[in-house]
């Protein structure tokens, strides 16, 4: 299997990237993002417990997501691999995963870093904000919170996989195509 974390701060590109990345290497695409904001749409008891959390810009708690991405893995048992986006966002997240990949029998081949300046983040995600209507996107003090969020609690995600010489940084500003061919390359060098 081919196992890869997509790693970054909000509005990085992770989910931009991922939709190229899963067609060219037929993955499954894991976004809690996404998962979250499908929970949200169908009103669900998880779904409104996460929105207080996202709608302030902070991370939901270590066990929503966890259970959600443990159900995603047991639906989807032949899949060639894994695309996470978004996800593990905390050491926590990332020892659980491990542990759930092992249950697999199988494991993370790396995680692609993607690296793009605070000022490009805010500028992205608040044009994102004037179409997306995504509430988290559109306060400028939600955004601000959500890269403090990264900044203490995500960030040592990449000391965690970088004890196992797993970490690969890739520019992430350019053009989406620029940066999809670098992530490629990088991919490229690890099957
Ligand atoms: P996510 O849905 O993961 O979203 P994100 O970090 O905001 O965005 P992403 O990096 O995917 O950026 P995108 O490609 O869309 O998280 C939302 C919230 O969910 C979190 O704040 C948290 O509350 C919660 N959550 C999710 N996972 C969690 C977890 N594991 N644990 C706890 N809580 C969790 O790109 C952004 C914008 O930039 C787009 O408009 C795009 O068009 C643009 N863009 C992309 N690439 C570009 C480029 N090269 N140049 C210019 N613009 C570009």
């Amino acid at each position: 299997m081919l196992n890869l974390i997509l790693f970054g701060p909000p509005g990085s590109g992770k989910g931009t990237q991922s939709e190229k990345l899963i067609v060219k290497y037929g993955l499954k695409h894991l976004s809690t993002g996404d998962l979250l904001r499908s929970e949200i749409a169908q009103q669900t008891s998880l779904g409104l417990e996460a929105k207080n959390f996202m709608d302030k810009g902070q991370l939901v708690p270590d066990a929503v997501v966890i259970g959600m991405i443990r159900s995603a893995l047991e639906t989807n048992p032949d899949v060639k691999g894994f695309l996470f986006d978004g996800f593990p966002r905390t050491p926590a997240q990332a020892a659980a995963l491990d542990e759930l990949m092992e249950l697999k029998g199988t494991s993370i081949n790396t995680m692609l870093a993607m690296e793009v300046s605070e000022q490009e983040l805010m500028i992205r995600l608040l044009k994102r904000g004037e179409t997306s209507g995504r509430s988290d996107d559109t306060n400028e003090e939600v955004v601000k919170a959500r890269i403090t969020e990264y900044h203490n609690k995500t960030a040592a995600v990449a000391d965690y996989y970088h004890q196992f010489g797993k970490v690969v940084t890739v520019k992430g500003e350019g053009s989406i195509e620029a940066i999809f061919n670098s992530l490629c390359k990088e991919i490229d060098q690890k099957i």
